[in-house]
């Protein structure tokens, strides 16, 4: 499934979910996901955006459960889109933040890490990662487009985002 043969303009996601990057002193906090889709790969924190929510409140709920902080100067810096062969269409969205209040501990749904910028752990993350993260480090907003079938990256389309 190539990206072309999607047609996004009226593509809808199912889920709706967040990532949160905290970024702070040459490192990036992550985590050993525990459970949920991904479990076994190492990720940010986040997860799905319930109803009534804002993205921003879901992302800052989700690092406050799975890692018992609070993070401090959180931007918006992308949008994920994703489309699984087995018929998942989901939108994850991507924010950075800069500092957090209190030390990360283990939950029972994430273990943290920080992992220095130069050694992200591409290899143990989602297949796509690796194309946008460095968007994200240098906070250019970006939107990407992804098909998905299980675990394996098809194809993708990355772009700086608009008017951001
Ligand atoms: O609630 P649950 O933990 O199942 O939510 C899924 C989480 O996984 C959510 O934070 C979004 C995230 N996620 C995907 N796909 C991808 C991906 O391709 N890359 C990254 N980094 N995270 C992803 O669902």
């Amino acid at each position: 499934m190539k990206i072309r043969d999607i047609d996004w303009t009226t593509w809808q996601p199912q889920r709706r979910a967040t990532l949160l990057f905290i970024v702070r002193d040459g490192q990036v906090l992550l985590i050993h996901k525990k459970r949920g889709l991904g479990a076994g790969k190492v990720n940010g924190p986040g997860g799905h955006v319930e109803d009534g929510e804002t993205p921003l409140a879901c992302a800052v709920r989700e690092v406050e459960e799975e890692l018992g902080i609070t993070p401090l100067g959180v931007e918006p810096c992308g949008e994920l889109r994703f489309q699984f062969t087995d018929g998942l269409a989901l939108l994850v969205y991507v924010f950075r933040a800069d500092d957090c209040r209190g030390e990360p501990r283990e939950s029972d749904e994430a273990a943290p890490l920080w992992a220095p910028l130069d050694k992200v752990p591409f290899e143990r993350m989602w297949a796509d990662d690796h194309t946008w993260f460095p968007m994200m480090l240098r906070g250019e907003p970006f939107d990407g487009w992804f098909t998905f079938d299980g675990d394996t990256l098809l194809d993708f389309e990355l772009k700086r985002a608009q008017n951001a």
